[in-house]
C-alpha cells in the first residue's frame, strides 16, 4: 500500500475513529484532503529571494478543491483506487459544496490563474476576502429564483491553515478589526511546479465579548463588537458587474487591502530592512478590476508614514500596481460618495487628495485644456472615481480580450489613451487545461492523448497536433462516442438534481453565464419560442431534436434577471407540456449552477451559445471552455469570442448578428417597434409574453420584460441590447447550424477543429504574458 494510503487510513483512524467502510464523505474528505495537505505542505516554502507578483481580488471562484489538487499532485489516480478497494469512487465528493467565493467569470479567472501561475513556476500570490458565507444558493419555486446562504464551512476547510501569527489589525473610523490569514497551497501541475498560496483574510473582533456587559447580563451588548467585526467577512456581494455603493462593501475592500498590504510591508522589512524605497523591484501587485483599488492610497499611506515624500512614494506605487478592466460598462464602474469615503476610512483621504493634486499638475504640465479636464478628475462632483485613480497610478491597464482593449484605448477612456498610450494593453483571458479538460472531461482527454501524448496538459499549443486527425474518420466517430458518453453522463446528473428527463440523443444547446441583460438570455428564449411556433405552424419540418439548457443566478436585487429566468422556466412548461413538439423541443434550467456543475455541462455540449451584443462581453471565458471540449460556438463579433473563430475558423463555428460598428452606427436611429411591426415571426414570440399563453404568476415582471424592449424605461432607451434587431439572424443562424449537425463526421471534423486551435486560450499563456510584460517576475 503507498504511504498516501497509509496517511489516509491513519487519519481516519486516529481522528474519527473509523474505517473507510464506517466513515462518512465528510470524514472521508477530510482525510483525504489532509494526507495530501501533509505532502504539499513539504513543498510549501517562500523563497526569500526573487520579486514575487500578487493578485488582490474580491473574488477567488475555486470550486471544489479535492479533484484538481489531487490531479495536480499526481494522487488521484492513487486515491480512486484506495476508495475502490473499499467500495466507494471519486463521485462520492460531489456532496462536498464549492467554494464558491465569487460570482462568476472574473472570480473565477483568478482561479484559473492561480492555477497556471503554479504550474508556470511564476510565483504567484493570491489575497482576498474569506468569505464566511459565499455566493447564494440558488432553487426555483413555481420557476422563481429562491436564494439561500451558502455556508461552504459546514464540511470543514482542510486546505486551509489559519496562521494566527500573521493577524494584522485593520483601522476604521468606527471600529478596529483582527484580519486573520488563511492559506491554502495552490499546487501546481507537472516538472516546473511550485506550490504557491492563496492567503484569504478572515474579520475578527479584537476580543470575543465584553466581560463588564456579560456580567451585567447584557448578552447581546456584549458580543455587539464581535458580531460587527465578523460582519465585514460574512458574505460575498451577490452582484456581477455593477456596483452597490455599500458601506459594508467599501469595508471589505479597504479590510483586504490594508490586510495584504501591511502583509507585504512586514515581508520586505523581515527581508530588506525598514528603507521601502526597493519595494516595487520585491512585488508587483496586480489589482483584479477596481475592487483592490484603495490599495493604491493605503501603500501610498504606509510609505510616506514611514517618512517618503510624495514624489518618492507615488513612484514606488506606480511602479507596484498594475490594473486589469473586466467591464466597460457604466453600471459597473466603481464610485464612492466622497462622505461615505471619508466616513469609513478618513485616514486615506488626505492621500486621495494628493492624487487629485499629483493629477491636476499632470494635465496641466500636459496642456489639457480646462473643459476636458472633467473626464479625469479622480474626485469628481462628490465621488472618487476608483478606474480613473487605478490608471493614473499605475503603470499598466490591460483589457481582456483584443477587441475589449480595443474598445477600451477608443471609445470607453480615449483621454486616458491620449495622455499615456504606454500604459494601456491587452491580456486575454484564458482557462486552465487541468481543471476544464484533464479534470472534467478524462473521456476525451483519453482520446487526445492516445492520438497526441499529454503533453498538452502543460502545453496546450500541442493540440495544434489534432489537426490532421480532424478528416480521420476514426477519430471523428471517437470523438462523437465520447460526446455521447458525456451527454449520457449530464442526462443521470440532470435526472438526479433536477427530476427531469433528458434525452441524451437530443442536440445538447447550453448557455451557463451569470443572468445579465446584456448576456441576452431573454434573445435565447425568445429564439426557442420561434423554433416552437415554428413547429407548431409547419414551418420548421427537420429539425434536428434539440435541448437547450440553460444555468445561471440572478443578482438578488436584479428583478429583470429574475423576471427572465421566471420565463425560461415557463417555456420549459409550455414545451414540456405540448405533445407536438415535446420529441423535438426540450428546456431545462439548471438550478445552483456553478463551477462544479459547469464541469458536468461543458464535456456534454454541442452548441456553445455566446450571444452577448457586440461590444458588451468583455472576454467571456466559458466560451473557451466549450471550445476545449469540443462544442461549436453559436454567436456574437464579442469578446474572445472573435479570437475564438479567428483561431479555429469562422467556418467552424455560427457567427451571426451585429458588429460594434454596426451598432455604433445604427445607435441614434435604433427602433425596435419598426422590428416588431415589420416581422411576424418577432410579433408572435413578443406578444406571448402578454396575451395569456406563459403565465409569471401575476406579478407583472413580463410585462415588464416585454416593455423593456418596446417601450424603454426613464433609465435607458427601449431594447438597449438590441434583442430584436439579432432575433431573426439568430434563429436562422441556429436552423443552419441545425441543418448541418445531421451530417455527423462533418459536424464533428468541426468540433475536432475547434479543440485543435484551442491551445492559445490556455491561463498558461496568458499568465507568461502578465508575468513577462507586466510584473518582470
Ligand atoms: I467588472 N466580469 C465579472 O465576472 N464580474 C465583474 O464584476 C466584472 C466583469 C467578467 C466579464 O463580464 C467577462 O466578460 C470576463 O470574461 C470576466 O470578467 C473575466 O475577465
Amino acid at each position: 500500500m503507498s504511504a498516501f494510503s497509509q496517511d489516509i487510513l491513519e487519519l481516519l483512524r486516529l481522528d474519527y475513529g473509523v474505517s473507510p467502510e464506517q466513515a462518512s464523505t465528510v470524514q472521508i474528505y477530510d482525510a483525504v484532503s489532509r494526507a495530501a495537505m501533509a505532502q504539499a505542505r513539504r513543498r510549501w516554502q517562500t523563497p526569500a529571494r526573487g520579486k514575487r507578483a500578487c493578485y488582490f481580488s474580491a473574488e477567488f471562484l475555486m470550486g471544489r478543491m479535492i479533484g484538481a489538487n489531487l490531479y495536480n499532485m499526481g494522487l488521484l489516480k492513487e486515491c480512486a483506487s484506495f476508495l475502490a478497494a473499499h467500495g466507494l469512487d471519486m463521485n462520492m465528493f460531489e456532496e462536498i459544496g464549492d467554494a464558491a467565493l465569487g460570482n462568476g467569470g472574473l472570480g473565477r479567472l483568478a482561479a484559473c490563474f492561480l492555477d497556471s501561475a503554479a504550474t508556470c513556476g511564476v510565483p504567484l500570490d493570491g489575497y482576498g476576502i474569506r468569505y464566511r458565507y459565499g455566493l447564494f444558493a440558488q432553487t426555483f419555486e413555481d420557476g422563481f429564483q429562491k436564494e439561500a446562504p451558502d455556508d461552504w464551512q459546514r464540511f470543514t476547510d482542510p486546505w486551509a491553515v489559519r496562521r494566527e501569527e500573521d493577524a494584522v489589525l485593520i483601522r476604521f473610523a468606527d471600529q478596529t478589526v483582527r484580519a486573520v490569514p488563511y492559506d491554502s497551497p495552490v499546487i501546481g501541475c507537472g516538472e516546473n511546479a511550485l506550490v504557491n498560496t492563496l492567503r484569504l483574510w478572515q474579520a475578527e473582533a479584537q476580543r470575543p465579548f465584553d466581560f463588564d456587559l456579560f456580567n451585567r447580563q447584557k448578552y447581546s451588548a456584549a458580543v455587539e463588537e464581535r458580531d460587527r467585526a465578523e460582519a465585514i467577512s460574512a458574505v460575498l456581494y451577490p452582484n456581477d458587474d455593477t456596483r452597490e455603493g455599500k458601506r459594508l462593501r467599501l469595508k471589505q475592500q479597504y479590510f483586504f487591502s490594508a490586510a495584504s498590504l501591511a502583509d507585504l510591508v512586514k515581508r520586505y522589512k523581515a527581508a530588506h530592512g525598514p528603507d521601502l524605497s526597493g519595494f516595487a523591484e520585491a512585488y508587483a501587485i496586480q489589482l483584479n478590476d477596481t475592487h483592490p483599488t484603495i490599495s493604491i492610497p493605503e501603500l501610498l499611506r504606509l510609505l510616506m508614514e514611514e517618512g517618503m515624500d510624495f514624489d518618492a512614494a507615488f513612484a514606488v506605487v506606480c511602479r507596484t500596481f498594475a490594473y486589469t478592466n473586466h467591464t466597460i460598462m457604466a453600471e459597473a464602474l466603481e464610485k464612492w460618495d466622497v462622505n461615505l469615503f471619508k466616513s469609513v476610512v478618513p485616514q486615506l483621504y488626505p492621500y486621495v487628495e494628493l492624487l487629485e493634486n499629483a493629477l491636476e499638475m499632470e494635465l496641466a504640465l500636459r496642456r489639457v485644456p480646462r473643459e476636458k479636464k472633467q473626464n479625469y478628475r479622480i474626485i469628481c462632483r462628490g465621488q472618487i472615481h476608483m478606474a480613473r485613480m487605478a490608471i493614473f497610478a499605475t503603470h499598466s491597464t490591460n483589457g481582456v480580450a483584443r477587441i475589449h482593449t480595443e474598445i477600451i484605448k477608443h471609445s470607453a477612456l480615449p483621454e486616458w489613451y491620449a495622455l499615456w498610450p504606454e500604459r494601456f494593453n491587452n491580456k486575454t483571458n484564458g482557462i486552465t487545461q487541468r481543471r476544464w479538460l484533464a479534470l472534467c472531461n478524462p473521456e476525451l482527454s483519453g482520446l487526445i492523448t492516445q492520438r497526441i501524448g499529454d503533453g498538452w496538459i502543460t502545453d496546450l499549443d500541442q493540440l495544434k497536433r489534432l489537426v490532421p486527425y480532424a478528416d480521420d474518420p476514426a477519430t471523428q466517430d471517437a470523438f462523437l462516442a465520447v460526446k455521447e458518453e458525456k451527454k449520457r453522463q449530464l442526462a443521470q446528473v440532470i435526472r438526479s438534481k433536477e427530476g427531469f428527463r433528458l434525452d441524451p440523443t437530443f442536440l445538447y444547446d447550453i448557455q451557463i453565464k451569470r443572468l445579465h441583460e446584456y448576456k441576452r438570455q431573454f434573445m435565447n428564449a425568445l429564439s426557442i419560442l420561434d423554433l416552437y411556433y415554428g413547429i407548431k405552424e409547419g414551418r420548421i419540418t427537420d429539425l434536428q431534436p434539440t435541448a437547450f439548457l440553460f444555468g445561471a443566478k440572478a443578482a438578488p436585487g436584479y428583478y429583470r434577471a429574475k423576471g427572465i429566468i421566471k420565463l425560461i422556466n415557463e417555456i420549459a412548461r409550455l414545451v414540456d407540456g405540448d405533445e407536438a413538439v415535446r420529441g423535438l423541443l426540450q428546456v431545462v434550467f439548471v438550478q445552483n449552477y456553478n463551477v462544479s456543475y459547469a464541469e458536468k455541462l461543458i464535456p456534454a455540449a454541442e452548441v456553445s451559445e455566446q450571444i452577448s451584443t457586440a461590444g458588451t462581453e468583455a472576454s467571456g471565458t466559458s466560451n473557451m471552455k466549450f471550445m476545449l471540449n469540443g462544442a461549436v460556438t453559436l454567436g456574437t463579433y464579442d469578446g474572445a469570442n472573435i479570437e475564438i473563430v479567428e483561431a479555429a475558423g469562422e467556418e467552424n463555428n455560427y457567427i451571426f448578428g451585429a458588429r460594434v460598428e454596426d451598432i455604433e452606427k445604427l445607435r441614434q436611429s435604433y427602433d425596435p417597434k419598426q422590428i416588431y411591426q415589420a416581422e411576424p415571426r418577432v410579433r408572435r414570440v413578443m406578444d406571448a409574453l402578454v396575451d395569456g399563453t406563459l403565465s409569471d404568476g401575476s406579478t407583472g415582471v413580463f410585462r415588464e420584460l416585454y416593455d423593456s424592449i418596446l417601450e424603454g424605461a426613464s433609465w435607458h432607451r427601449p431594447d438597449q441590447y438590441y434583442l430584436l434587431l439579432d432575433l431573426i439572424p439568430y434563429c436562422e443562424t441556429r436552423l443552419r447550424l441545425n441543418r448541418d449537425v445531421r451530417d455527423r463526421r462533418a459536424f464533428a471534423k468541426k468540433c475536432l477543429l475547434n479543440i485543435a486551435n484551442a491551445g492559445q486560450f490556455s491561463s498558461d499563456r496568458t499568465i507568461r504574458q502578465y508575468a513577462r510584460e507586466i510584473w518582470s517576475v
